[in-house]
């Protein structure tokens, strides 16, 4: 068995985007695909020789065949240990806690997250640092330059090893450990709760449903909610993860995730829905006959975070993402804690979560999330949901209804355009960018604009700049449009229109979004003249 070096040349379109490099899997298994992005993920990092690395991916299709490959490209790179999660599977999360576990160099992690798996569908693969968060943007961009210029990459001859059965092997003098990849994210997560409550509540008979959705998540949800803590068996849905997920588009939210919807709206709706996305770090909550919008939730929890064990001391700040609701800063405001606003993209929390600046993170997009890791995690909101209904013994919709009475309600909804064409999404940002500086002053639907610019994020510890991050519309009575185009998508164009509107109570709290959005979504048609450019007035996913 030996080291090769085998020579290639550039793949165009290697760029990472919001969360690791995503493209069609038969591209991802295309000649050399694989293999330049790696090599380029070992040479920006500053070479693999002598370090330590944590290796899973969230089993869609490809990833066994991935897993081999990459662990070939580390031995040859002259890494000293892969740590690979039985079966090459690692919930994002699961993986983001084994690498600061392990005190590694960082971790590869396989997913194209909540994007639909299968050979005609997505493939994605990331990097994650030491500090168990995803590269940051120097470093993609880094990663990408070398993508650009690369002439070969080292791999190992050796046959395929054994991913299977838990245990060390040597794969050409690297060490891989094949681990359980459940057990000591669900160790983690008994540390951080009040299981003893939980399983009283289970006990008692509190019924929940949590749909794995084919995905990752699967053994992770029976393992900690129907062994450890009780629940019914039955109670996590779509457990077993599958190559394709089953045909399901692994994304919970509403349209997706209807199922759950349907059941939780349904004349025997369990006390307590969720759903986890593709790589397991994302989180929708539905109560019964009330769904959570992420942004509410993410102020929701980081309300009532002390109430479990992990949060007893309290937080010292809230992060969230541009777009994301302004609901969880009210809740700062009252903590008299710090809050921030990065770009849309969990590797901007981790300098704020390092720094020990914020406690909790979260985006609209369904990610909520704290120091534990380095990335959202999707069963550690359930489960923190689950701790809160447990110590308040009110219901989600009594959460909801004490949380708008104190705080105001901010009414939230992201519009999704997708498979526009690149061209005239491209143009139709490009319009709307260049109007911004007249719009100051301008009366619409009512509402009079306030401010207008485009979102630029200077980090507070490291001082890096990230410009173009999304189009704000602000208006004086808090309203609010945010624009910008997706980084995750592997098919033309996705348009995201975020939109919220404040209301103060106690009046007017409980509207549906969507109807006390309206001005606001018709100013929001207008502003960008989305009809004109995409020749799109209904939106394709509702959140
Ligand atoms: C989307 C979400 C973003 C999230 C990212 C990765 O990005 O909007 O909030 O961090 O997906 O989530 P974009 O660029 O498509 O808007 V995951 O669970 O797919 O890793
Ligand atoms: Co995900």
């Amino acid at each position: 068995m030996t080291a090769l070096t085998i020579a290639t040349t550039p793949i165009a379109g290697q760029k990472p985007g919001t969360s690791g490099l995503r493209k069609k899997t038969p591209v991802f298994m295309g000649p050399h695909y694989l293999n330049n992005f790696v090599q380029a993920i070992f040479d920006a990092i500053g070479g693999a020789a002598g370090k330590t690395f944590v290796l899973g991916g969230d089993g869609r299709y490809f990833n066994d065949s991935a897993a081999q490959i990459i662990l070939k490209m580390a031995a040859a790179n002259g890494a000293a240990r892969v740590i690979v999660g039985q079966g090459a599977v690692l919930s994002t999360p699961a993986a983001s806690h084994l690498i600061r576990l392990n005190k590694t160099d960082g971790g590869i992690i396989m997913s194209a997250s909540h994007n639909p798996g299968g050979p005609e569908e997505d493939f994605g693969v990331k990097f994650n640092m030491a500090n168990g968060g995803p590269a940051p943007e120097a470093v993609t961009e880094a990663m990408f330059a070398i993508t650009e210029t690369i002439r070969e990459y080292r791999m190992s001859d050796a046959p395929d090893i054994d991913l299977n059965a838990i245990g060390r092997v040597q794969l050409d003098g690297m060490v891989v450990d094949v681990v359980d990849p459940v057990a000591d994210y669900a160790d983690l997560m008994e540390s951080l709760f009040d299981f003893k409550a939980l399983r009283a509540m289970f006990a008692n008979g509190f019924t929940m449903r949590f749909d794995a959705m084919c995905a990752v998540t699967g053994p992770y949800g029976i393992e900690i909610l129907e062994n450890r803590l009780g629940a019914a068996k039955g109670t996590v849905t779509h457990g077993t993860p599958l190559p394709d997920f089953g045909g399901m588009h692994p994304d919970p939210n509403p349209t997706w995730a209807h199922e759950l919807m349907d059941e939780m709206f349904g004349a025997d709706a369990p006390d307590f829905g969720a759903a986890s996305d593709g790589d397991g770090d994302r989180n929708m909550v539905v109560g019964r006959g009330i769904y959570v919008s992420p942004s509410d939730s993410l102020a929701v929890l980081a309300a009532n975070a002390h109430l479990a064990p992990g949060y007893a001391r309290g937080l010292a700040g809230v992060a969230r993402s541009m777009p994301t609701s302004a609901a969880a800063d009210r809740v700062a405001d009252a903590l008299g804690i710090g809050k921030y606003e990065t770009p849309t993209g969990w590797k901007f929390f981790g300098n704020l979560l390092d720094a020990g600046k914020a406690t909790l993170c979260g985006e609209e997009s369904f990610g909520t999330g704290s120091d534990h890791v380095r990335e959202k995690d999707g069963l550690w909101a359930v489960l923190l949901w689950l701790n809160i209904l447990a110590v308040r013994q009110q219901t989600v919709a009594q959460i909801m209804a004490d949380h708008w009475a104190k705080y105001g309600r901010n009414y939230y909804s992201r519009h999704d355009f997708e498979a526009i064409a690149t061209d005239k999404a491209d143009a139709m940002m490009a319009a709307l960018r260049a109007s911004l500086p007249s719009l100051k002053g301008r009366q619409i639907e009512g509402m009079e604009i306030a401010a207008a610019d485009d979102f630029a994020y200077t980090d507070p510890v490291d001082g890096s700049v990230s410009a173009r991050q999304g189009v704000r519309i602000l208006f004086t009575d808090g309203a609010r449009i945010v624009m910008r185009l997706s980084g995750t998508g592997t098919e033309g164009a996705t348009l995201r229109v975020y939109l919220e509107r404040y209301a103060a109570g106690p009046e007017g709290l409980d509207h549906d979004p969507q109807q006390a959005l309206a001005p606001v979504i018709r100013a929001a048609h207008e502003l960008a003249g989305i009809e004109g450019y995409t020749g799109r007035v209904t939106p394709d996913v509702i959140t």
